[in-house]
């Protein structure tokens, strides 16, 4: 088998595999090539297999390219508007969804002059106490989504999701910063992963259970870049 041949095979047919992503609540693959014009097709049909790929923003494309932008280039409302191009708070993507997307997947096109991780946090693992709990379970939150903003919990036994994102969540009452700063990284420091990137590299979440942020970066990293795909 020529080596192109072989190449080819791992790119089309990597598989997900599930009893860990159930378990751990995220995976990680290195795909043969990393060239951004051969990831978008297997990562696709990968995501076919986990659910049904889903635009973040309307008009967006499935497969969205994810690089460290300065905020004045931002999008309204983005992490970036926010952060610049700094380090992102833990939060899930999509959280201003009325159901957040089930599974994220992010591939490495390349992992930029700083090689600043991805932090993972696995929200169903976190030995809250009772205190924290009441607060995640009780306090609304207000969820800016232009027109269609809600209020919501972080935590409910109504749903099997956590909907967490400083992004796009905001304190309605007095204990509402309270409520938000719980899931700080800062407060799990032995509890976050971090996730090195390589060229080729995916990571499939659990986007109703692990929390991401992006890391710190040594130096200016503009040529990191991120495949992301959102799967509902
Ligand atoms: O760049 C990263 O490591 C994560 C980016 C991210 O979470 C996002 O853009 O929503
Ligand atoms: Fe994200």
């Amino acid at each position: 088998m020529s080596n192109s041949y072989r190449e080819n095979l791992l790119i089309s047919h990597p598989v997900v595999d599930w009893a860990e992503l159930e378990s751990r609540g995220w995976v990680s693959f290195t795909l043969a090539s990393s060239a951004e014009s051969d990831l978008p097709g297997p990562l696709l049909s990968l995501a076919n297999g986990l659910g049904t790929p889903t635009a973040t923003r309307p008009g967006a494309n499935l497969c969205d390219t994810l690089s460290p932008t300065p905020s004045e280039a931002a999008k309204p409302r983005s992490l970036s508007k926010v952060h610049d191009v700094g380090e992102f708070p833990l939060h899930m993507d999509t959280a201003h969804w009325l159901t957040p997307c089930r599974y994220l997947m992010l591939a490495c096109v390349s992992p930029g002059s700083a090689e600043r991780p991805t932090l993972l946090l696995d929200a169903r693992r976190l030995p809250l106490n009772n205190h924290q709990s009441s607060l995640l379970h009780s306090t609304p939150l207000r969820v800016t989504n232009g027109r269609s903003s809600f209020f919501s919990t972080i935590l409910s036994n109504a749903r099997p999701f956590v909907r967490y994102d400083p992004g796009c969540m905001t304190a309605a009452t007095p204990n509402g910063a309270d409520a938000l700063a719980i899931l700080e990284r800062q407060n799990w420091l032995d509890y976050v992963e971090t996730f090195q990137w390589k060229a080729g590299t995916v990571l499939v979440m659990d986007n109703w259970r692990i929390l991401h942020g992006r890391g710190h970066a040594d130096c200016p990293d503009s040529d990191r870049k991120l495949l992301r795909i959102s799967i509902q």
